[in-house]
C-alpha cells in the first residue's frame, strides 16, 4: 500500500553510525529483512570516511534482542522443505561474520532481554556495554537448535562450567554474573546510555577502541553487582564437570538446591540432541581458533539441525502453540550415541557459509 515499515533505524550522528533495533512487539527478534537492512548500513559505513564507529542498540528497554526470528525460519522450512531454512541461517550468520571482521569499532548498548542471536550481535561487537537489568541467555536447547552464532568461541570467555550451564540448560543470567564471568565488558545504569552514545558520537573519526573503552569505563557502575550464580561455583563444578551430559544430569539430580533442581529439570526437558551436541562441541571437538571459525562451523551444524524434526517441533511447542510440551526424537539423553554425534559433526560434501 506504499507504506514501508522498517524494523531498524539507522542514523549518522557526529562520527558514529547508530543502528537501533525497532521491532519491540517481537522483542527485536531478527528476521531476514532486518538483518539485510543492518548489513546494508554496515557496508555503506565501512567505506565512509566520516564514520569512525558503529553503535548497536534497541528502541525499547524491554529487549535488546530475543534472538533470531526462528518462526520465520520454520515458515521457510514449511514453504520449501528441500531448501529448508538455509537462506535464513546464511543471512543471520553472514551478519555475524560482517560484525566480527568489521574494520571499525562496533559497540553494543544492551538493556533487557539479550538471548541467542541477540547475544551474538552484542558479544561479537568489540565492546559490549549492558545495563544493570539484562536478561541474558542462550536458550536454543529449548527449541531443538543449539547455542550458535559463534557461542562455542565467545562463551569460552567464561569459566567452562558456566558456559556449559548456560548453553546446556538455557539458564538466564543477569548483569552481575555476565560481568563477573567476563561475558560483558561494562555495566552501567540504563539512563547513562544517552550520555555514552553522545560521547561516542563526539569522538574524532580516528578514535581507537581504547578511547571507546575509556568512555564506557567512566560510566561503569560503582554498585556492588549481585552474582547469584557466581556464588555457586563449587556446585557448578560438581555438576557440569562430571563428564557426559547423562552424568551431568545425574549430578544435578543429586543436589537438593534450588539452582541444581532447575538445572536437572532443564536437562530432563530440553532437546536431548541439542544438549548433547553443545556438550560435545565444547568438550570433545577442538576449540575454534577464531570466532569466524566458530560461526562457519555453526552454519554446517545448523544445516544439519534444521532438517531434524526437533527444530520445527521445538519452535512449535515454545513459540507457536506455546504448549511447552515438545516431543523430542530421540527423547532422552541416554538415546544419543557417539555415532549420532560423529554424524552431526561430519561436514563432508556440505557447502560452507559464503564469506
Ligand atoms: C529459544 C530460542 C528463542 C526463543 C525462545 C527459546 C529464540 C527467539 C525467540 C523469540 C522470542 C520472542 C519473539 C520471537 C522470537 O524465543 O531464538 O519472534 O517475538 O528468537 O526458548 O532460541
Amino acid at each position: 500500500m506504499g507504506v514501508s515499515l522498517s524494523f531498524i533505524t539507522a542514523n549518522h550522528i557526529g562520527t558514529a553510525g547508530h543502528i537501533t533495533l525497532d521491532r519491540p512487539k517481537a522483542l527485536n527478534a531478527l528476521n531476514i529483512e532486518m538483518v539485510n537492512d543492518i548489513k546494508t548500513h554496515l557496508l555503506a559505513w565501512r567505506d565512509d570516511p566520516t564514520i569512525g564507529r558503529v553503535l548497536l542498540s534497541s528502541s525499547a528497554s524491554r529487549a535488546f534482542c530475543a534472538g533470531g526470528d526462528v518462526r520465520e525460519a520454520v515458515s521457510l522450512i514449511e514453504a520449501d522443505p528441500a531448501l529448508s531454512a538455509k537462506p535464513y541461517f546464511k543471512t543471520e550468520y553472514g551478519l555475524d561474520l560482517l560484525i566480527t571482521d568489521y574494520p571499525k569499532p562496533i559497540i553494543s548498548l544492551v538493556d533487557g532481554v539479550v538471548m541467542g542471536g541477540g547475544l551474538g550481535l552484542a558479544r561479537l561487537s568489540d565492546i559490549m556495554i549492558t545495563s544493570l537489568d539484562i536478561k541474558c541467555a542462550m536458550p536454543e536447547t529449548a527449541i531443538g537448535l543449539f547455542p550458535d552464532v559463534g557461542a562455542s568461541h565467545f562463551l569460552r570467555r567464561m569459566p567452562i562450567e558456566a558456559a556449559l550451564m548456560m548453553g546446556m540448560t538455557g539458564t538466564m543470567i543477569g548483569a552481575g554474573d555476565a560481568y563477573g564471568w567476563g561475558l560483558t565488558d561494562y555495566v552501567v545504569a540504563a539512563d547513562a546510555f544517552d550520555a555514552i552514545a553522545s560521547a561516542l558520537s563526539d569522538l574524532p573519526v580516528e578514535a581507537t577502541i581504547a578511547d571507546v573503552s575509556a568512555i564506557a569505563a567512566s560510566h561503569h557502575t560503582k554498585d556492588t553487582l549481585e552474582t547469584p550464580f557466581g556464588a555457586h561455583m563449587p556446585m557448578l563444578q560438581d555438576t557440569f564437570l562430571k563428564g557426559t551430559p547423562q552424568k551431568i544430569a545425574a549430578a544435578a539430580l543429586s543436589i537438593q538446591e534450588e539452582a541444581a533442581v532447575s538445572w536437572a529439570q532443564a536437562l530432563q526437558s530440553k532437546c536431548p540432541t541439542s544438549i548433547s551436541l553443545f556438550w560435545h562441541m565444547m568438550q570433545k571437538e577442538p576449540a575454534p581458533t577464531s570466532v569466524s571459525d566458530a560461526i562457519k562451523r555453526d552454519f554446517y551444524l545448523a544445516c544439519k539441525m534444521m532438517r531434524r524434526p526437533d527444530f520445527t517441533e521445538g519452535v512449535r511447542a515454545v513459540l507457536i502453540d506455546k504448549d511447552n510440551a515438545p516431543k523430542w526424537q530421540p527423547k532422552s539423553l541416554s538415546d544419543i550415541g557417539d555415532d549420532m554425534l560423529a554424524d552431526l559433526f561430519d561436514f563432508g560434501g556440505m557447502s560452507p557459509l559464503p564469506a
